[in-house]
């Protein structure tokens, strides 16, 4: 593979952690109570890190825990995303934070999990862009607050992401631009498509009442326009699945979202253009050319239509909470399935 494919304009690197599962412990540094556990219940492989907080009735019982690594290289400037396995005690007093050093930077950057509940949760903590070529990263469990013990485990660590995902992300990114081509050749008037530009989904959600409610539009690109000079305009909202196959390929399924937008006006013509633009787009991509030629992301890739692409949600009232702009909505789901080889 040559350098790593970006998830829309932002390029992702690689994760540069060393025994990202614990199952080595150097260079891995305990300090206080921290701990590597070999148990069979380990999110990977057969151990993970347990992090404890401890504040007792007697002052010799307080304790704290941190486990880091020293000079983890990374590309000032580049984005990377943090992500952890976690579970923690939910009701304990003890909070888990990952934190950033860096020689050049005064301060520390520091992100804080939320307990999620019983189990491994996946905790996505944002992006941290570095400034040094080297970084310490720790995993911490404070002192609590308040008398009582409190516990974090912690397994597969990632800063950045590993390479089936980068290309698994670079796929579902070609393969949203393919389709954003296809829907604009189809009919100019249908507006603007978008193609998501962050690596997390616009937020929406149905609002009471069944009309539809676009709660952020900031994770699109162009999004100043939308709702001022564009009254028509479609976004899509990417998931990518990827399951391996017996001949040591993978099938990489693509189900984008398409959800469009027509700017409220008096009549029911955008009513009526809006159904009409949701129909000829679904007809466009239910042909064999489209399957075969127009939406296969790679040469020799052998791509096909996951599902027949359908109506979601049928046109209904909605509204963009941002700028405040009522309309209707309509929703199409498109899933498209690939077979990608590794070699
Ligand atoms: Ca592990």
């Amino acid at each position: 593979m040559g350098g790593p494919p970006g998830w829309g304009g932002l390029t992702c690197m690689a994760n540069p952690i060393v025994s990202p599962g614990f199952e080595v412990q150097p260079p891995w540094q305990l300090v206080g109570a921290a701990e590597i556990v070999s148990a069979p219940d380990a999110h990977g492989g057969g151990q993970y890190l347990r992090l404890l907080g401890r504040r007792g009735v007697l002052f010799e019982s307080d304790t704290g825990s941190t486990c880091y690594q020293i000079e983890v290289p990374v590309t000032p400037g580049k984005l990377y995303p943090k992500r952890a396995w976690t579970r923690g005690d939910a009701f304990g007093p003890t909070a888990l934070a990952v934190v950033f050093s860096q020689a050049s930077v005064p301060d520390e950057e520091f992100f804080l999990a939320a307990p999620l509940g019983a189990g491994w949760h996946l905790w996505e903590a944002g992006t941290f862009i570095p400034v040094d070529p080297f970084v310490t990263i720790s995993y911490v469990v404070p002192l609590p607050v308040s008398n009582g013990l409190g516990w974090w485990d912690v397994d597969d660590v990632a800063l950045g992401l590993d390479e089936d995902e980068t290309l698994m992300r670079s796929t579902c990114v070609d393969f949203m631009n393919r389709l954003k081509m296809l829907l604009e050749g189809i009919d100019p008037n249908f507006g603007k498509v978008y193609v998501t530009t962050k690596r997390w989904p616009t937020l929406v959600a149905l609002e009471e009442g069944g009309a539809f409610r676009i709660t952020s539009v900031g994770a699109l690109d162009d999004a100043d326009r939308i709702g001022r000079d564009v009254t028509r305009f479609w976004w899509m909202q990417p998931q990518i699945d990827v399951e391996p196959l017996t001949n040591g390929s993978a099938e990489y399924r693509s189900t984008v979202l398409l959800t469009g937008f027509y700017q409220h006006e008096d009549g029911d013509g955008q009513v009526a253009a809006l159904n009409q633009a949701a129909i000829e787009i679904l007809d466009a991509i239910n042909t064999r050319t489209t399957e075969l030629t127009t939406l296969n992301t790679g040469d020799g890739y052998l791509g096909f239509l996951g599902h027949r692409p359908r109506m979601v949600q049928p046109v209904q009232p909605g509204k963009l909470e941002e700028p405040g702009v009522q309309g209707n909505v309509v929703q199409l789901q498109i899933s498209f399935a690939e077979e990608v080889s590794y070699i």
